[in-house]
């Protein structure tokens, strides 16, 4: 079965003005699909093409013919992710439990914000923050290009898109100012809770 684009969650006007329609054509109607499609044109026809989309991310990391499959199926898997962390209206504050956690493994909220600004702004190039559970404890990573929490048995439970298609349109090259909207104004905190 090939993998298809899921629709976005919400209408592509509805993130705004922090993430703009014309970000959300782009990123999900082109950037994403092309990932799709390059994605179903790799596998078919080889014995990958039954596996789940977390397999096909779990076995090809760092497989070095296997490339170009991973690029695509790893951000597939993320974009999915990242439309369902996004909400109208989101940001506000966590669900209690999930900020019980932030504050026990960051001190407070702002603690961990700042901490997940400066892991995506570091980010050099292309790639991805993120709010993961690793070994039982809650911690900002960033990764390059489509790498993902997947490639190391931790759970993502929130993923940042530092690609500067996610923000050069409304942000131009201030990514800080894009993180801290994201988190501030687009995140769905109830969706990320119910990822731990
Ligand atoms: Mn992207």
């Amino acid at each position: 079965m090939a993998f298809e684009l899921p629709a976005l969650p919400y209408a592509h006007d509805a993130l705004g003005p922090y993430m703009s329609q014309e970000t959300l054509e782009f990123h999900h109607d082109k950037h994403h699909q092309t990932y799709v499609t390059n994605l179903n044109n790799l596998i078919k026809d080889t014995p990958l093409s039954g596996k789940s989309l977390e397999e096909l991310v779990t076995s090809t990391y760092n497989v070095a013919d296997k490339a170009g499959v991973f690029n695509n199926a790893s951000q597939h898997w993320n974009h999915i992710q990242f439309w369902e962390m996004m909400k109208p209206n989101g940001g506000g504050s966590m669900p209690g439990e999930l900020e019980k956690r932030v504050v026990a493994d960051f001190g407070s909220v702002d603690a961990f914000k700042e901490a997940f600004i400066a892991k995506a702004a570091g980010q050099f190039g292309s790639g991805w923050a993120w709010l993961v559970i690793n070994n039982g404890k809650l911690e900002v990573t960033s990764t390059p290009n489509g790498v993902n929490p997947l490639c190391f048995g931790q759970t993502a439970l929130l993923g940042c898109d530092v690609w500067e298609h996610s923000y050069y349109i409304d942000y131009r090259n201030r990514r800080p100012d894009y993180v801290k909207a994201f988190l501030d104004n687009m995140v769905n905190w109830e969706n990320v809770a119910g990822r731990m």
